[in-house]
């Protein structure tokens, strides 16, 4: 049997009438986009493009220069198509419309460019995330910030591009959650992991736990149980990893099982965790609970939460659904 190209796996979901031309043609831009990243990241210091950007975003964050050239690299891909009406991106303040000198299209799409860029100094994974949403009919030609605040519920498709031994793409659009890994000599990326699905059960946490003496008593008492192991009231041992780039750490997810935990905590207390909602914490809550797993902030569903602003903190307790019932369980206590 042929394997089954990206491209191919598209042009079926349109034939069956699971997304749109147009859809098809955002996703495929989209890849393309981060294809281009892929190489960047790969030349490392013999491209020159490791280091600070000597610039800051609007979270504070110092950017790398691998930040910058990502954003650049998406922006660009996306702006001449036709099928967005406008980009937003943890790297711009705003929402940046489509120029005016081309056709306006009915999607908006967000992105992180680069996650995990504390990492891409040391030669660790990072990756891009990206989610879609629908313009509202009548602001198509005029997009603002407001008309991205919906719903994660709402979203069209979402995925992520982990920049690892292996560059692969992990994309929904609500039909399921498939893996597709490129091949580098030939530049196609090819469906190697369908319907994936997070075990419902696990002994794998990932949590920074250097932050541990920040957080609220209820994640206090659940880690506690955690690490008491089998002698403790969970009665099993539990193993822990911690990549420091929430693509990375999903992706072991979606593939073995865990759960993936940023909580609320008291460092700064003007905000609500450090993942941002728009572009980290629902691409990767749809493509979780497309695979069977949840996506809560230890109190609600993250696909239900109404955004209040484009760049907003929320808690992140994702992954294995079971061991996300459990932290659940310690928030409602
Ligand atoms: P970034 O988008 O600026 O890279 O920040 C998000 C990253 C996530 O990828 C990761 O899970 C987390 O920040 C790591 O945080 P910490 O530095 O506390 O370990
Ligand atoms: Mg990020």
């Amino acid at each position: 049997m042929q394997p089954v190209t990206l491209t191919r796996y598209l042009v079926e979901e349109q034939r069956a009438g699971r997304i749109s031309a147009e859809l098809r043609q955002l996703i495929s831009v989209v890849v393309r986009a981060c294809t281009s990243i892929s190489v960047a990241v790969s030349k490392g210091a013999l491209g020159g493009v490791l280091g600070e950007a000597g610039t800051g975003n609007v979270q504070g964050e110092a950017q790398k220069k691998l930040d910058v050239i990502s954003n650049d690299i998406l922006l660009e891909a996306n702006a001449w198509g036709g099928h967005l009406a406008a980009c937003a991106s943890e790297e711009m303040d705003h929402a940046m419309p489509v120029p005016d000198e081309y056709p306006h299209g009915e999607f908006l799409l967000l992105f992180d460019p680069l996650d995990g860029s504390s990492n891409i100094d040391v030669n660790v994974s990072v990756g891009t995330i990206f989610s879609v949403l629908r313009c509202p009919k009548d602001h198509v030609e005029a997009p603002t910030d407001a008309d991205f605040l919906q719903p994660g519920r709402d979203q069209v498709a979402a995925g992520y591009c982990i920049y690892g031994p292996q560059t692969m793409l992990v994309l929904t659009t609500g039909h399921g959650t498939h893996g597709f890994t490129l091949d580098r000599e030939q530049g196609l990326f090819v469906l190697t992991h369908p319907r994936m699905q997070v075990p419902a059960q696990t002994a794998e946490f990932a949590v920074n736990m250097s932050n541990q003496r920040h957080w609220e008593p209820q994640m206090q008492a659940y880690v506690a149980d955690l690490l008491a192991g089998r002698d403790g009231p969970r009665g099993k041992d539990f193993n822990m990893r911690w990549i420091a780039s929430m693509v990375a750490d999903v992706h072991r997810i979606l593939t073995r099982g865990g759960i993936f935990i940023y909580p609320r905590d008291t460092k700064d207390p003007t905000k609500a965790g450090k993942l941002r909602l728009m572009y980290e914490a629902n691409p990767m809550g749809l493509l979780i609970e497309q695979a069977g797993g949840l996506a809560s902030t230890g109190r609600a569903r993250i696909l239900d939460l109404p955004p209040e602003q484009l760049h907003q903190r929320v808690p992140v307790f994702i992954g294995s659904r079971e061991e996300v019932e459990a932290a659940e369980r310690y928030h409602a206590d």
